[in-house]
């Protein structure tokens, strides 16, 4: 796969069979992308030198999914200048209402796109990355419309 385009990072190895679902629709868009686990509880020196790093390593959006108190997609944003969207991932008691309440209430100046919890937010943080790379790729833009076309015959 070519110089990676988007950063998919989650929290714990206990999100990735939900975020598999975003890998799984870059890789319909023929995206390239990287991935990390990194914990902004955990790691939070590993996390802070990420994000700052980001940029100049060309990565142009970031997917971070995170469960819980779920920090690391604001975390992220704190220290990147990239867009950031977030994917609020479940788990009990709460099941995903703990962090789609974290990452949706960012502070003003520092947004982070909260996608809907669990699979279907996985799903779509992928189509937004792809529609944020369609404002400067033609090949992902003409891969929407005909996503467009197949979501309109019924396929999700
Ligand atoms: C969050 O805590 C992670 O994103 C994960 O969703 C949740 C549980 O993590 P583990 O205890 O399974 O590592 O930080």
């Amino acid at each position: 796969m070519s110089r990676p385009l988007v950063s998919v990072v989650m929290g714990s190895t206990s999100d990735r069979r939900v975020m598999e679902h975003c890998l799984k629709t870059l890789d319909e868009f023929a995206i390239s992308y990287e991935v990390k686990i990194l914990s902004a509880h955990r790691m939070p020196e590993a996390t802070l030198k990420y994000a700052k790093d980001l940029v100049k390593r060309g990565i142009k959006v970031v997917v971070a999914g995170a469960g819980r108190a779920a920090h690391l997609p604001g975390a992220i944003a704190a220290n990147t200048t990239l867009p950031v969207i977030g994917v609020p991932l479940s788990s009990p008691p709460l099941e995903g209402l703990d962090a789609l309440y974290s990452i949706l209430q960012m502070p003003r100046g520092v947004p982070v796109a909260c996608m809907a919890i669990g699979e279907v937010g996985a799903r779509n943080a992928a189509i937004m990355a792809a529609q944020i790379l369609s404002l400067q790729s033609s090949e992902v833009e003409e891969k929407l419309r005909d996503y467009k076309v197949r979501l309109a015959r019924g396929q999700r």
